[in-house]
């Protein structure tokens, strides 16, 4: 076998989870609703009648899941900070929750006591409900930015001194679409789609779009407000996560399928990059299918974005497909790029080893071209903020079972030699690894089945047991790091 592909010897690798997949505790000290509770106890079908009520009381038993990591030889930790812990009614005049700041107080001191770096996510999913109900939450593009743009000041103000790294949203391109299948089809939180029938409410042809414009804008006045405000005496870095796959044309011949794949990394990506990285309009491709439905940038909200300047490009990553060019025009409801999405290509070659969870298959060459593409077309260094993967029929297995996790194993060690190809071969600047998840958590409509967990989650007993990846995920950095040869060297 060869040598695994090589890491600098600062590189930067630990675990990621999100405030709503684990922490229980909804109703404690203060904490407001948000669209998540209302989502999973007005519409249980809609996620398999899951909650995030107690998830795995991460709340409580944070100092237990912090000895995990060290354990596991983490050297940070990306978690998220629920907006309405902090501010319950969510609003740039509404009243702080001192005992909300409390409990992420704990958290990261906790954390630097045993000498992990602190990543916090500004926004994981988790709106205030008070924020949905005043003005239709990031429906109003004008409100909700100045009331995020609050939260973040907050954060900043009252956790600046100890954390570094910044996200400000986690993935703005599942917030708008997939809120399964938010706004276009009604599979999250607030569950608007006009092509769901599970929903009643929203417009699939309109309201993404709206939601994408709120969410840029607002990232931008968290990350200017950072700038002008905190830079300068906190000295941290601040970045924003976008999801996105990398798209093979279904049949490699047909230059009609080359663009669909193009085509449909554009509308994943280019929608956010565009104007976040390079604060440059949508792209082309966009404009052409969505019209005046697509809202447009003014000179002022371009001025903002060049201000809204980031260190980092956040990359979760965990699948890609085939794209197949479509013959037929675009219909109003298509936010993809007019295309067919597919896992296997057209000689029936599979894009990648089924995992437990059918939208995911192992694609870890894929994996290094995305993260060259995303490199080479928007110019910062990356650091991978989300990959991870359950095991096939895992949601299935006993405990005993589930701790021997040799498809996640084979995964990550693919995955990470995907980053080192990128880097030493391609030249990406890639400086840091999240494993997604440090536990078994709530996935979102898929409920508690869909385990994506380095620690396996009893849900009755909320016992934790590691699972083997857990444990190896240390030597197989080590190992890549080890040998990681100086620049002048090679
Ligand atoms: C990302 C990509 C897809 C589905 C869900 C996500 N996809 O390609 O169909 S969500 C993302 C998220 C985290 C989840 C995790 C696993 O940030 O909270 O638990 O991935 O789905």
């Amino acid at each position: 076998m060869a040598p695994p592909t090589p890491l600098p010897a600062d590189f930067e690798w630990g675990f990621a989870t999100a405030a709503y997949q684990i922490e229980g505790a909804v109703d404690e000290d203060g904490r407001g609703k948000s669209i998540w509770d209302t989502f999973c106890h007005l519409e249980p079908t809609r996620t398999k009648g899951a909650s995030g009520d107690i998830a795995c009381d991460h709340y409580h038993r944070y100092e237990e899941d912090l000895d995990l990591l060290s354990r596991y030889g983490g050297k940070a930790y990306r978690f998220s900070i629920s907006w309405s812990r902090i501010i319950p009614l969510g609003g740039r005049n509404d009243p702080v929750n001192e005992a909300g700041i409390a409990f992420y107080d704990r958290l990261i001191d906790a954390l630097l006591a045993r000498g992990i770096v602190p990543w916090a996510t500004l926004y994981h999913w988790d709106l205030p409900q008070k924020l949905h109900d005043r003005y239709g939450g990031w429906l109003d593009v004008e409100e909700s930015q100045l009331d995020f743009e609050r939260f973040a000041k907050i954060c900043y103000e009252r956790f600046g001194d100890r954390v570094k790294n910044w996200i400000t949203l986690n993935e703005p391109w599942i917030v708008s679409i997939f809120q399964d299948k938010g706004y276009a089809t009604g599979g999250n939180a607030p569950g608007r789609s006009s092509i769901n029938p599970q929903s009643s409410e929203g417009n699939t042809a309109t309201e993404p779009w709206t939601v994408g414009k709120a969410l840029i804008m607002s990232h931008a006045r968290a990350v200017a407000l950072y700038n002008k405000k905190f830079r300068g005496t906190q000295k941290g870095r601040i970045g924003i996560s976008l999801n996105g796959d990398f798209y093979e044309p279904w049949d490699s011949e047909d230059e009609r399928d080359k663009m669909a794949a193009e085509r449909r990394m554009e509308f994943h990506i280019g929608w956010f990059a565009n104007p976040i990285c390079l604060a440059q309009d949508y792209p082309i491709c966009m404009r052409e299918q969505l019209g005046d439905r697509l809202p447009a940038f003014t000179e002022a909200d371009f001025a903002l974005l060049r201000e809204a300047k980031m260190d980092f490009y956040g990359m979760n990553y965990y699948t890609s497909q085939f794209a197949r060019h479509r013959d037929e025009p675009a219909s109003e409801t298509d936010f993809l790029g007019n295309l067919i999405e597919l896992q296997e290509n057209k000689q029936g070659v599979p894009v990648g080893e089924p995992s437990g969870v059918h939208w995911l298959r192992s694609t870890p060459d894929l994996f290094r071209k995305h993260l060259t593409r995303v490199y080479r077309k928007y110019g910062l260094p990356i650091y991978v903020t989300e990959n991870g993967c359950p095991c096939p029929e895992e949601d299935k297995m006993t405990r005993t079972e589930a701790v021997e996790d040799t498809y996640r194993i084979r995964y990550f060690q693919d995955h990470l030699d995907a980053v080192g190809l990128s880097r030493t071969e391609d030249g990406s600047d890639i400086k840091g690894y999240f494993a997604w998840s440090l536990m078994d958590n709530l996935e979102w409509s898929d409920g508690y089945g869909v385990r994506f967990g380095v620690t396996f989650t009893d849900y009755k007993t909320l016992e934790r047991t590691p699972k083997k990846s857990a444990l190896l995920l240390k030597g197989m950095f080590e190992d890549r790091m080890k040998q990681s040869v100086s620049p002048e060297t090679h």
